[in-house]
């Protein structure tokens, strides 16, 4: 089954919104197989932000994400990079639609509250970077069935 990387990022922690964000993945039929609260170092921010090196907003990110603690979870579910790729909505949040997270809760490019891995094959190097092999639950929900 997929699995995916989601950070709630420092300013949705501060904001006091991480039961608000994994609420709808969860209501959605995704499910929780690992979650822990990190105040990540400047080289796992650099890790995980690598593909934007040079950019002109990188410093400024990785001070952002090593600004305060961030919620990293790993969710598994039926197509769960896209599923949480088109529930958060787009980069923007003055842009993203409503009904998405950062549509309805976030205003900024930067502080848009939530990181969703891209693709299968980023899902499982984030992952990887974030989280222990044994920190992974594998657990088989009652009403899966039901659920797809
Ligand atoms: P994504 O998170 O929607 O996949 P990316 O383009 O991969 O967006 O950018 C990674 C993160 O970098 C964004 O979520 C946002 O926090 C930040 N970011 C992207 N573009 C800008 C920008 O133009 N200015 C400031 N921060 C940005
Ligand atoms: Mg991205």
């Amino acid at each position: 089954m997929q699995q995916t990387l989601v950070l709630i990022k420092p300013d949705g922690v501060q904001r006091r919104l991480c039961g608000e964000i994994i609420g709808r993945f969860e209501k959605k039929g995704l499910r929780l197989v690992a979650a822990k609260l990190v105040r990540p170092a400047r080289e796992l921010a650099a890790k995980h932000y690598a593909v934007h090196a040079g950019k002109p907003f990188y410093d400024s990110l990785l001070q952002f994400l090593t600004g305060g603690p961030t919620f990293a979870i790993v969710l598994e579910g039926r197509e769960a990079v896209a599923v949480v790729r088109n529930m958060m909505g787009s980069t923007d949040g003055a842009k993203a639609p409503p009904g998405t997270v950062r549509g309805d809760f976030g205003i900024s490019v930067q502080n848009n509250l939530v990181h969703g891995s891209d693709s299968p094959e980023n899902a499982d190097l984030e992952i990887g970077l974030w989280f222990q092999p044994d920190e992974l639950v594998s657990w088989t929900v009652a009403d899966q069935s039901w659920i797809g």
